[in-house]
């Protein structure tokens, strides 16, 4: 039995220094866990992970900080947010108005419409910006059918808005851009501040809603402000802005614009322009040659050429309706700032007086804040209406 095992080990014995020499051969290193930890990375190795690294370092330590701040995102956030749910921009308007149609309540108390209630209501008109010459108009016009009669507060409201909404209904037109004319050329023109560049930013996002492609030329090139303002604007839309070089002549940006919107396709082309010059001459001048270089391109165009006005300048606005008119032709209006403390009666005098469209107006500083002008809700919010 013992004899029998030991000739089975002997077999398998055997058959083990067979498979050794199968596994192993002779020249086969002998395999053994090494405790050489430090020869694993070589000191060349070393280095050039180490200069890898420092690479990496020295690359964020210059890549530029971003132009765009956290900060900036809020604020672009909140000029790029919808205000309707704060109450639309009508009520806003209303806000904006309050001054005026406050001052036709106190007047409107109930009693009977003599003479001098209706001097106190003229006062009132004037009082709002409507300008002497439109509220008497209004008054006259008012008196005629009421005199002497007993009227409640709703009713002279009522009356003195259905005036207003005459005079205001011939020029509220929207601006009409579905010509065949492309590009489209809007020049915008207007006194320092009165909202042109940002105009042209709230308009840029409406044409693009109507599916048109919009381009800016930068033509107020008298302060590198003014340009990166616009670009800005640019930026928020998505939308090419021609520029030139600061103390450029804006003429050479507006011909620049005009080969490229024409060579791209471009639906619309908006031009901004500076308020700021010298003296009449040189705006005047300005603006002409911007006009007849356009004009080189396409003889129709401009096919607008709008003037901003800021509501809260008051009667001053008829002025420079007057001084623009001998500078440019005017095609239409757009009148911004009806949101703050503007009493709001110039736009009844601007339509009165000149009758040139009203194509929108400004009630606030962001993306959203441009509006249709709308003759019915316009003289309701101006007397105070709901
Ligand atoms: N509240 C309010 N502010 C407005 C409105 N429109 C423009 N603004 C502000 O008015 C200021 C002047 O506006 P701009 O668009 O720079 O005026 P501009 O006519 O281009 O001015 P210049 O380039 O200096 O000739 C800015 O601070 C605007 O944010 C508006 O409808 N409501
Ligand atoms: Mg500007």
């Amino acid at each position: 039995m013992v004899f029998w095992r030991r000739k089975k080990n002997q077999k398998e014995q055997e058959a083990e220094v067979q498979d050794d020499k199968l596994l192993h051969p002779d020249n086969a290193p002998a395999i053994e866990p090494s405790t050489d930890y430090n020869s694993e990375i070589s000191d060349d190795q070393k280095q050039s992970l180490k200069q890898t690294e420092e690479d990496v370092i020295e690359e964020l330590d210059t890549a530029p900080t971003p132009i765009h701040t956290p900060l900036d995102d809020v604020k672009e956030a909140e000029d790029l947010s919808d205000h309707t749910n704060e109450g639309g921009w009508l009520s806003r308007l209303s806000e904006g108005l309050k001054k005026s149609s406050q001052k036709f309540t106190d007047v409107l108390t109930k009693r009977k419409l003599d003479d001098e209630a209706l001097e106190e209501l003229e006062d009132a008109l004037i009082m709002a910006d409507l300008g002497p010459k439109t509220a008497a108009k209004i008054i006259a016009e008012f008196s005629a059918t009421r005199f002497g009669k007993e009227v409640d507060e709703q009713e002279i409201k009522q009356a003195l808005s259905d005036s207003i909404e005459n005079i205001l209904t011939p020029v509220a037109k929207p601006l009409y851009t579905n010509i065949d004319a492309k590009p489209n050329v809007i020049i915008m023109t207007g006194v320092n501040g009165a909202g042109k560049t940002t105009t042209i930013g709230k308009m840029t996002a409406q044409f693009q809603s109507q599916g048109k492609k919009v381009m800016l030329a930068a033509a107020d090139t008298f302060r590198a402000a003014a340009v990166d303002q616009l670009k800005v604007w640019g930026d928020r839309n998505k939308c090419e802005v021609v520029t030139g070089d600061v103390g450029a002549d804006p003429a050479s940006v507006a011909y620049a614009a005009m080969e490229k919107a024409v060579a791209d396709n471009v639906d619309v082309l908006l031009i901004d322009t500076a308020g700021r010059l010298h003296n009449k001459t040189n705006l005047m001048e300005e603006l002409q040659k911007i006009i007849r270089v356009v004009q080189k391109k396409d003889e129709t165009a401009p096919h607008s050429c709008l003037l901003v006005l800021d509501a809260t300048t008051g009667q001053n606005a008829v002025a420079q309706v007057e001084t623009f008119k001998e500078l440019v032709n005017v095609s239409g209006l757009v009148v911004t700032k009806l949101d703050g403390s503007a009493k709001g009666g110039v736009v009844v005098a601007l339509a009165d007086q000149f009758g040139l469209p009203i194509h929108a107006v400004g009630v606030g500083e962001g993306i959203n804040d441009l509006q249709p002008f709308t003759a019915e809700s316009y003289a309701r919010s101006l007397v105070g209406l709901e």
